[in-house]
This record gives C-alpha cells, structure tokens and sequence, in this order.
C-alpha cells in the first residue's frame, strides 16, 4: 500500500492533499511595524500584506511544522511589505526557509541586535539558527513566497522585537537600500 503524501506547487508554494491551517495578516494587524507610521495610518487596514498557509501537524517535541508564507509586494512610505517579525519563544530553536519565488530579503538579527540580510530567490537556502529573528521582506513586484520548516515547539515571540529591528529596507530612486536605524 503506498500512502500519497500532501504536496506542494515548488513555482507557487500552493499546499494540497491535507488539512491546512490559514492565517492572513492585513495592514491593519501591523500597528508600529512600519516606521512611516502617518503613511500606514493612511493605509488600507484591511490590505492583506501577508498569508501562512501550514498543513495541520501535531506537536510536540520532535514534530516539525511545514508552512509557506505569500507576502504581497508594496510599500508604507518608502518601506517595503514585511512579516511582523520574531524570535522563537523557545530561543535556541532553528528554521530552515526555501524561496519559491518572488524576490525578496530574509532580515535576521541575533541577541545582541546584530542584524544581517540574505537575498530571497527562487531555490535559495536559509538556515536561521537558534536564537536568531526573522523577516521576510518583499523588495520586488510580485509575491514573494518562501518555504519554511520548525519545531513545532519553537513558539513565537514577538514582544521582544516590539520596538523593531536593527535595519529597514526601503525603496531610494527605485533600488532596495538598507539603513541602520539609529535608536532601533
Ligand atoms: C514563519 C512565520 C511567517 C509569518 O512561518 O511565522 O513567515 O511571520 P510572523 O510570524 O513573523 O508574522 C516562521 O518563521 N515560523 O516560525
Ligand atoms: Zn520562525
């Protein structure tokens, strides 16, 4: 007897053959996220940025989740659409992330603030190690969307970056800049 597993579209990240879990993240849910805070308060709140879909998994130590983040291109002032952001709850719990198309950045930044950027293409390889946040930026036209594998007892910790990371990517003259914030 040979089992069919659930499936994955590689050129689209689209999920098949299992329950899903679906989340969408609109403007609206990203308040002090975007540092042109006039700019995302003149915002459609209900824009979706982006969207988790993950196949239903147990958890537990030893259990991975399988997700695929879609995050829309666009841009808060001169900034570009990005997920929230976070450190594992559990800190010394890694990530792996696959690009699958679009383009984009993967921001990560350690405990001590040092942040660091790795360019998001279609087969492109991110191994996040433990105690090490993350977000995905979309810096191109259409959707960005990546791949990623956890334990499922990692957590999320979002509160610990409330007052944001290190550097932001925005647009200048039509090219990706990444500026260090100064009181980040
Ligand atoms: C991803 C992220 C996903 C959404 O599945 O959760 O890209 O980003 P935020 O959780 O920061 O809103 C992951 O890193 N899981 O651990
Ligand atoms: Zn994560």
């Amino acid at each position: 007897v040979i089992y069919q597993p659930p499936y994955m579209n590689w050129a689209s990240g689209a999920l098949r053959g299992a329950p899903l879990i679906c989340k969408t993240t609109h403007l609206g849910d990203l308040p002090s996220v975007f540092a042109n805070d006039i700019a995302w308060r003149q915002s459609d709140p209900r824009q979706p940025v982006y969207r988790v879909e993950m196949f239903e998994s147990p958890s537990g130590e030893g259990y991975l989740y399988t997700g695929v983040t879609h995050l829309h291109p666009g841009l808060i002032g001169d900034e570009y659409f990005m997920t929230r952001g976070h450190f594992h709850a559990r800190r010394e719990q890694g990530e792996i992330y696959f690009g699958l198309c679009g383009e984009g950045l993967l921001l990560l930044q350690d405990e001590q603030g040092k942040a660091r950027l790795e360019q998001v293409s279609t087969g492109s390889v991110h191994i996040i190690p433990g105690f090490t946040a993350h977000r995905l930026i979309n810096t191109g036209s259409g959707v960005l969307s990546a791949l990623a594998v956890w334990p499922s007892l990692a957590g999320h910790d979002y509160a610990a970056l409330a007052q944001g990371f290190a550097l932001r990517v925005v647009e200048q003259g039509g090219q990706v800049q990444a500026k260090e914030v100064q009181n980040g």
